[in-house]
């Protein structure tokens, strides 16, 4: 039987309704996506515009606005979010169409509060950006032209009278830090928190359609949405699939469904009588003697998928026939008491097996969402991949992310911390508000729990943290009124729905939080960013982040970071040349965490040599350089930190699982905490997690003048490892002697001491050298030779070292078949080695290097066509001693 041959079918869902011997009758999905058009509030603005799409996005196609991120249009353009805006379209149905029992009009996506008018009848409101929304329409639909208007209100102007209205209490903050130039009282409107500026982000707060919109029409049946959780019985030692699926039956009868997963030779058939608009769950035991292939994260094993078919019969009919894919895997969140230490683990066990997560946050990737192309998506998550990541954090002041980033996620086995969208703020809980909320928790929870990659939900960013650390002086009589509101939003409201949509997966109320801990103590900790319990975040600007003893030695580190610039190629674009110097406007407007400038600066300045090229271009440049290399730096050491912690108690802490720096990707071209700039070049730091998240990794600290080097390994296997260790003069390229330990089984997944000396008879027995002449490379080793990469180690702030000398540092490109090189020359050591080709896209198999050898060769994987010649001449090379030159600084 052939179905819905020629029907529209709901975009991932096939069903098809036939009826004894009716001609086929199949569910109709007429798409309004495309071209409307758009004005404001009085008229005087009127121009086409995309659907999905948003206001901003329009103006700027249509060339009534510039570039809304170049130079100071943030605010330029401020006036458009404090307007009314309304997109109409005109379309025709077909007679078939209205001749359905049930039309829809479905909004997957509308930011956000507006009102709905269908041939100039009120058809539906909305006010929250992350709900999807579904308004009968089949009796308001008439033939020729069907007008349908959307009028968005100010969002902006919708915030403030909220919170006018809420005058029992204030709910804070009012408005963000002047230094973001953002817009007030984001907290009471449920979209993007940080769209009204963040310390990373412009304000934009848009306004749109932004994502699809369509009728739906059926008869009988329509099925809604389809989710599949795999869960596994210990007891039984079965997996089963649990199925939900949700309908809107407009004919009351016994339906047939059958569930099937045919790899695993497992099907099942269901007898349900369905009746409106219901939700059914299934369990398909799957076949005990079929071998299920688990999914696991990236670096731990394959990420294996089955399709699960859904077949229904109705009188012997198909009714319904669609297939969805299933990946077997189970999480845990353990946290339970650790010998020697008080307090409770914070770990992650996948499909049994405990997982340290590395990685990092993610935030929106554009201000302006339909900029989020599939090709943006998969360039980001596949740079994570690339940086040996496995997990990133999406961060509760964006947006629930699309569905192809979860499913792209699955695929490539990074696994997602997902917050709900609530960030650093109280939060209203009247009722208009609660309902909104439970409506979106409800939407989102069963349109993503299916992907395996989430392994775990948060209820918001920062909050538990924000009431018990004050953050907002709320006056001690007033807390009980606070706490009571969390309690309600968090738990009653949000955990209640998750709890009961999904069981698969942990709920955890906050982040940072010290989980069960914080539960004891009425869900908001007195501390929550206890190192024995739970999460942290820690950021410090002003201690050097080369001094490990400034981290906290934490169960999980799920926030950390420093800032950079982004490099010139990146901020070309969007400023002109009276914007190229670190004390210009631009750069102080474009700075939006306080002191920031200042703070990159004061922390190179620890461990470098500022720049001070004569020419202004050039010291300018260098200045974005150091700043590159101080975070990299500064990131490096800490989560190194915390890989070698991970099998370690000291002084009662410990056993760190988890390093997720804050924070991956940019939403502009501006100074952040980044590791990949907008547009998707990589920062130095970026290609420093290359090395520093690998699965096996040597790293080395000293402690009271004991140099140790700890062989981290994330492995299955066991490893009989030595470390060798190279003694480097800062003066030449040969190394002065070479150190060897003992061999040691290293047990896969764990940090275990593999070298042990003290610096001074260590460096004594190298003959001439100091802690100012020398500095160390070392790797780890075994029968097979050298695994994982190599790791240097300073004895000195760089800036003291003796002998370091400018690098002179020449290169050839060539071009083999569709691989490009680029081979370096040098005469010197040379720390930082960065190789730029300005607004080539694409990235280098390595950067940001120590080059220890005279020759070195690295491949460069281009995004667009492009041949030697142009990379020759984009190439420019800088190196730590280009950018300071000790005879100028005498000059001046
Ligand atoms: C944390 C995050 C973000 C912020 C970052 C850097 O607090 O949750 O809110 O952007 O630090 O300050």
């Amino acid at each position: 039987m052939t179905l819905c041959g020629n029907c529209n079918c709901v975009p991932g869902v096939l069903l098809c309704l036939l009826f004894g011997v009716l001609p086929r009758v199949c569910s109709e999905t007429l798409s309004l996506n495309g071209k409307w058009s758009l004005s404001n509030s009085n008229g005087s603005v009127s121009l086409p515009a995309e659907v999905p799409g948003c206001v901003h996005s329009a103006l700027q196609k249509q060339g009534y606005i510039q570039d809304p991120y170049f130079r100071f249009n943030d605010v330029s353009y401020r006036w458009i979010a404090f307007d009314n805006w309304n997109y109409t379209t005109t379309f025709t149905v077909s007679t078939q169409l209205r001749s359905k029992q049930k039309v829809l009009l479905v909004f997957d996506g509308v930011d956000t509060v507006a009102s709905i008018w269908l041939n100039g009848i009120g058809v539906g409101q909305t006010d929250n950006m992350f709900q999807r929304y579904a308004f009968p329409v089949r009796d308001v639909l008439k033939d020729g032209d069907n007008v349908l208007k959307v009028s968005f209100l100010s969002p902006v102007l919708y915030a403030s009278d909220q919170w006018r209205a809420h005058s029992a209490y204030r709910v804070p903050p009012d408005c963000p830090p002047d230094v973001q130039h953002g817009e007030c009282h984001v907290n009471f409107i449920r979209k993007a928190q940080s769209s009204f500026s963040w310390d990373w982000g412009p304000s934009f707060p848009t306004m749109g359609l932004w994502r699809g919109v369509r009728l739906e029409a059926f008869d009988v049946l329509q099925l809604v949405l389809l989710s599949s959780v795999p869960l596994y019985s210990v007891s039984s030692s079965q997996w089963r699939v649990h199925v939900e699926l949700h309908v809107d039956a407009l004919q009351t009868t016994n339906y047939t469904i059958s569930l099937s997963v045919p790899e695993l030779e497992s099907e099942q058939i269901f007898q349900q009588f369905l009746r409106g608009r219901t939700k059914k769950s299934f369990d398909l035991h799957i076949n005990t003697s079929s071998e299920v292939k688990l999914w696991w994260p990236n670096g731990h094993g394959e990420q294996p998928s089955y399709l699960l078919t859904v077949g229904g019969l109705q009188n012997g009919f198909t009714i319904l026939n669609t297939e969805s894919k299933v990946y077997f895997r189970t999480v845990e969140l353990v946290q339970e008491p650790v010998v020697g230490s008080p307090g409770l683990s914070f770990y992650f066990r996948i499909n049994g097996k405990p997982i340290f997560l590395k990685g990092s946050n993610w935030i929106p990737a554009h201000s302006f969402q339909d900029r989020v192309t599939p090709d943006v998506l998969r360039n980001l998550l596949q740079s994570a991949v690339d940086a040996n990541m496995n997990a990133l954090r999406v961060w509760g002041g964006g947006v629930y992310e699309q569905d192809l980033f979860y499913s792209l996620c699955d695929e490539m086995g990074i696994m997602v911390w997902q917050d709900f969208m609530f960030a650093c703020a109280m939060y209203p809980t009247d009722e208009d508000f609660l309902q909104t909320v439970r409506e979106e928790v409800l939407h989102q929870v069963q349109r993503l729990k299916s992907h395996p990659s989430i392994i775990i939900w948060s209820g918001n960013n920062e909050n538990e943290a924000a009431l018990a650390t004050n953050w907002f002086d709320i006056p001690e009589s007033e807390k009980p009124t606070y706490l009571a509101d969390y309690v309600k939003l968090y738990v009653d409201n949000i955990r209640g729905i998750v709890q009961e949509e999904d069981q698969s997966r942990p709920f955890l109320v906050s982040s940072p939080t010290n989980g069960f801990e914080s539960e004891q103590e009425g869900f908001v900790a007195k501390n929550p960013y206890d190192a024995h319990y739970g999460d942290t975040h820690f950021y410090t600007y002003t201690e050097d982040c080369l001094d490990w003893r400034t981290f906290p030695r934490t169960r999980f580190a799920s926030e950390y970071g420093y800032q950079s610039w982004p490099s010139f190629s990146t901020l070309q674009p969007v400023s002109i040349e009276e914007d190229w110097s670190y004390n210009s406007d631009f750069f102080v407007h474009r700075q939006h965490h306080d002191s920031g400038n200042l703070q990159m600066l004061m922390q190179a300045s620890l461990h470098f040599n500022l720049p001070n090229a004569t020419d202004p271009h050039r010291r300018f440049t260098d200045t974005l350089y150091i700043t590159q290399v101080m975070q990299a730096q500064c990131v490096k050491a800490q989560t190194e930190f915390y890989r070698r912690s991970r099998s370690e108690i000291l002084w009662g802490k410990g056993g760190t699982m988890g390093a997720l720096y804050w924070q991956l990707n940019d939403v502009w071209q501006a100074p952040s905490w980044s590791s990949i700039e907008f547009g998707g070049k990589w920062k130095m730091l970026h290609y420093f997690a290359q090395n520093f998240f690998s699965a096996l990794l040597p790293v080395s600290f000293e402690d009271e003048d004991m140099l140790f080097i700890y062989a981290v390994s994330d492995l299955s296997h066991d490893l009989n490892l030595s470390a060798v260790v190279l003694v480097y003069d800062w003066s030449s390229l040969d190394p002065i002697c070479t150190l060897r330990s003992d061999p040691l089984l290293v047990p896969g997944g764990s940090a275990a001491a593999i070298f042990k000396q003290r610096v001074d008879p260590l460096l004594g027995g190298c003959g001439r050298c100091s802690r100012l002449t020398c500095l160390l490379a070392f790797h780890l080793e075994d029968s097979s030779g050298q695994r994982g990469p190599t790791n240097h180690h300073f004895l000195s702030s760089p800036k003291d070292a003796q002998g370091l000398q400018r690098p002179n540092i020449t290169a050839s490109v060539q071009e083999d078949k569709s691989l490009l090189t680029v081979t370096l020359h040098s005469s010197a050591v040379a720390p930082f080695v960065w190789l730029d080709v300005g607004n080539i896209p694409g990235r280098f198999s390595s950067n940001g290097f120590l080059m220890l050898s005279a020759n070195t060769t690295v491949s460069f994987n281009a995004w667009r066509p492009t041949s030697a010649a142009e990379l020759s001449k984009a190439l420019t090379i800088t190196s730590l001693a280009d950018v300071y030159r000790p005879e100028s600084s005498k000059q001046t």
